[in-house]
Formats: C-alpha cells, sequence, structure tokens
C-alpha cells in the first residue's frame, strides 16, 4: 500500500510549487488529496498529470491520510494541524506557528533526518526559507570543523513575500522603467512608486533592510528565526548568529553573504572540496571567470549553489561565502516534500 497525502494551500505560490515537485520527483504516493480555505475548493488543480478538485478544509478531510504537508499562515496551521494529527496524519508544516517548540522537530534531510523520528505531536516543522537557503552548505561545514558564530546578510527575493510581494516588485519596475532619471536624487522613486505592496519602501531599483515584523532591541522576526532556527537544526544552542535580512528586487531566490567561524583553522580549497561533494550542495566558484552564483541563474533549481568562498583575511578559523537557494523550492516546498518522502517510508507496506 502506498500512503495517502494530503496537500493543505496548495493554490498558493508555495502551493503551487509543491504541486510541480510531486508530479516530477519519484512518486512514493497513493492518493493525493488537494485542500484549501471554502473559498478556493471546487478548484481543480493538475497533480502527477492528473487533475485533482481540491476539497474545502475540515476535520473529516485528513480522515485515512497518513501525511499532511502544510502551506498555511501561522494562525490556520496553529488551527488545523492539531485536528489533522488528532486523525492520523503526520503533518510537515512549513509555517512559523510550531518551529521553535521543544516537541516539535525542525528538519532539514540533509542535516538532521533522524529527528523526523522525535514528533512527540506527530508535527514535524520545516524551516523558514532565508534558514533553508544557507542550512544545507552550512550544515556540512559544521560537521566538519564545528561552527561556532554566524555573521549572515541576506539578499531575499520578493517571492518570500507571496504572489503579491512578486506582482508589487514587477509593477514598481514598470512604473521606473519608463524614466531614467528616477534613482538619482534623494526621494524620486518614492515619488513614483505609490503602491507598496507588503514592503515598507519601494524594492524596484532599492534595496530594503527589512523582512517580517518589528522585535525587541530592532531586530526583525526574520533575522531572529535564522538565528533561532539555525541554532536548533544544528544542536548548537549556544550558536552566536548576527544576521541582516535585506529584501532585494529579485523575483525568486535569496542569497545570503556569510561568515562563518569555526572551532579549528579551515583552508578554503578543503572546504570548497568539501562543499562540492555535499549532498543538496553545488560550488560554483571561479570569480577569474566570472562563475558565482546569482539568482537568476539559480532559480527553479534544487540545490544550495555555493561561490565566493576565501578564507577570512584576519583569521585563519573563518571562512567567507556567497550562495543562492531558490525559496520556494528548497527553501520551502522541496523541503517539506523530502521530509514528507521520509515518512513515506514509513507508512508504505
Ligand atoms: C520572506 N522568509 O522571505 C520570509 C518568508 N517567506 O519574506
Amino acid at each position: 500500500r502506498l500512503p495517502t497525502l494530503a496537500v493543505v494551500g496548495a493554490t498558493g505560490a508555495v502551493g503551487t510549487v509543491m504541486l510541480d515537485i510531486l508530479s516530477t520527483r519519484k512518486n512514493v504516493w497513493g492518493e493525493i488529496r488537494l485542500v484549501a480555505s471554502a473559498r478556493s475548493a471546487g478548484k481543480r488543480l493538475t497533480v502527477r498529470g492528473e487533475e485533482v478538485e481540491v476539497q474545502a478544509i475540515s476535520p473529516e478531510v485528513f480522515d485515512g491520510v497518513d501525511v499532511a504537508m502544510f502551506d498555511v499562515p501561522d494562525e490556520v496551521s496553529k488551527e488545523w494541524a492539531p485536528i489533522a494529527a488528532e486523525r492520523g496524519a503526520v503533518v510537515v508544516d512549513n509555517s512559523g506557528a510550531f518551529r521553535l517548540d521543544d516537541d516539535v522537530p525542525l528538519v532539514v534531510p540533509e542535516v538532521n533526518a533522524e529527528q523526523v523520528r522525535n514528533r512527540p505531536r506527530n508535527i514535524i516543522s520545516n524551516p523558514n526559507c532565508t534558514t533553508l537557503s544557507m542550512i544545507v552548505a552550512i550544515g556540512a561545514l559544521h560537521r566538519a570543523y564545528g561552527l561556532t558564530d554566524l555573521v549572515v546578510s541576506s539578499y531575499q527575493a520578493a517571492s518570500g513575500a507571496g504572489q503579491q510581494g512578486v506582482d508589487t516588485l514587477y509593477d514598481q519596475i514598470a512604473k521606473v522603467a519608463t524614466d531614467r532619471t528616477l534613482g538619482t536624487r534623494a526621494g524620486d522613486v518614492r515619488a513614483a512608486v505609490s503602491d507598496l505592496g507588503p514592503f515598507p519602501a519601494p524594492l524596484a531599483l532599492n534595496v530594503v533592510p527589512w523582512a517580517g515584523s518589528l522585535k525587541d532591541d530592532g531586530w526583525s522576526s526574520e533575522e531572529l528565526k535564522v538565528r533561532n532556527e539555525s541554532r536548533k537544526i544544528l544542536g548548537l544552542p549556544d550558536l552566536r548568529v548576527s544576521a541582516t535580512c535585506v529584501r532585494v528586487p529579485v523575483v525568486t531566490t535569496h542569497s545570503l553573504a556569510i561568515h562563518a567561524t569555526f572551532s579549528t583553522e579551515v583552508d578554503a580549497d578543503e572546504a570548497r572540496r568539501l562543499l562540492a561533494s555535499s549532498p543538496g550542495v553545488v560550488v560554483q566558484d571561479d570569480p577569474a571567470k566570472g562563475e558565482f552564483p546569482t539568482p537568476i541563474d539559480v532559480v527553479g533549481t534544487d540545490p544550495t549553489w555555493v561561490g565566493r568562498i576565501r578564507r577570512s583575511l584576519d583569521d585563519p578559523r573563518s571562512l567567507d561565502l556567497f550562495l543562492c537557494g531558490d525559496n520556494l523550492r528548497k527553501g520551502a516546498a522541496l523541503n517539506t516534500a523530502q521530509i514528507a518522502e521520509l515518512l513515506a517510508e514509513e507508512f508504505t507496506s
């Protein structure tokens, strides 16, 4: 018997990528149910080449479901993930609702796959896309050299803010493209761009040093997610992390500039070889030939792409590097699907 899967939130930006991934990866599922809000019920979506009707979320929709992948807002997960678990499903949740709960594992298969079994509530959390964009590569380096400190700057794509973020970026670009004097005088782009969408400042021709919501002492929720989730996934409660999360005018694919410090000295060539042989990582690092990862080359791919690897000039225990990862694929849908595949092995008889 092949396990039954429910995809909850199948009609969103990540849900769309999830259906693509389920249709292109090795099929390990029997029935796949598509579930969404009553508003989206009745839509017909294609998965594995078949049209499937979206069902309205209800307790009954989870009867007979072995694994339920959730991509819905935090408050919807908070309400419905426990209900799905009560009805017998193991929930893989892409929201932030349970990520830091002690009784919910935060799983990245390449880093801590064994945590899948540690699920007292039958809920497993998927990390935030910014953490996921870097953690497979950072986890590989940690296993080799013993990570102690991370200083990261993110360059986050508009699609991290959903379809509204993408639409806003294109609308702003269309507006500024007609006037090549824009971006040359203080405030001129702000005056030209009326709709900011989900961003606190214009994104076109700009960068915005903000993502998420304001937390204590001026930190953003996004920056605290990078810090707290990295500690939990790597099992390093004392890991020192300083993140600055920046939104950039890119459609999809997050990038991060990373300064990582380890307990032992590191060699850039050795680190490059280690990363190149790590599952889920591709090294693209030959600046002399203009070869380094960029979002427009990485978008739509599954791996974490790493480049600009060099040893810190001031500390033989530190590496500086730049990496890119598709925030909708490995950053969300793919990692969720990979966790679900680990569970499918348990349910396949
Ligand atoms: C963002 N990482 O990019 C957050 C949530 N997807 O906005």
